[in-house]
């Protein structure tokens, strides 16, 4: 089993920081998408939508999309549980991870992806426009979650999951894409630094 993963691109973050989380050691391959490794034809056959992390089984298939390679090892190695336990937690974090993807994620990468200059040969058509429109949505974002942190230390209360896994990434992908947290969101401030504590953080 090995891992092409992205250096510091926040999924392949993602998947980095569930791994050390779990103390699961897992072969690393580096691709450098800035040299655009992840465009080649050796890449492409490994997965055809040119994105990391992939993670390569050992008999040669490939698995994509972060979430999924983590719900592989969460099978392999219940322990310490990060996708909840139980059905009622484990409702709660797919419904905040697939929250903070798809509402907060989402809108920092179009900010990113739309505006950086360094991002104009990789999203094409690069489209400013969107990228400003997302700025609103993400602030937005960032307060409903502020709220749901006010009276839990967690995303989804007492146990640190996935859900947060995914925050700290998209947080932390913030500076890049010219956003920064607003200083009275005092809970998710809180609660950024308690994350950024966690040995798993420097994955
Ligand atoms: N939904 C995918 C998204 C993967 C993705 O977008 N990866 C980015 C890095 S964070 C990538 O490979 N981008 C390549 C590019 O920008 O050309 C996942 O969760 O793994």
């Amino acid at each position: 089993m090995r891992l092409f993963d992205g250096g510091r691109v926040p999924n392949a973050r993602r998947v980095r920081v569930f791994l050390a989380e779990k103390g699961i050691n897992v072969p690393m391959v580096p691709t450098d998408l800035g040299r655009m490794d992840h465009k080649s034809a050796e890449f492409t056959a490994r997965n055809p939508l040119q994105r990391v992390p992939v993670l390569e089984l050992d008999d040669g298939v490939h698995l994509t999309e972060s979430v999924a390679i983590c719900r592989y090892f969460e099978e392999l190695q219940p322990e310490p549980p990060l996708f909840g336990t139980g059905a009622r937690e484990r409702a709660f974090v797919e419904m905040w991870n697939r929250r903070v993807e798809l509402e907060l994620y989402l809108a920092v990468q179009a900010a990113f992806r739309h505006t950086h200059p360094a991002m104009a040969e990789r999203e094409v058509p690069q489209v400013p426009a969107w990228g400003e429109a997302n700025r609103p949505r993400a602030l937005a974002m960032m307060a409903l979650i502020d709220q749901q942190l006010a009276d839990k230390t967690y995303l989804v209360g007492e146990n640190f999951s996935i859900a947060d896994i995914t925050l700290l990434c998209t947080v932390d992908f913030l500076k890049p894409a010219k956003l920064a947290m607003p200083e009275n969101l005092e809970h998710l401030r809180r609660w950024h630094q308690l994350v950024s504590s966690r040995p798993s953080a420097a994955a």
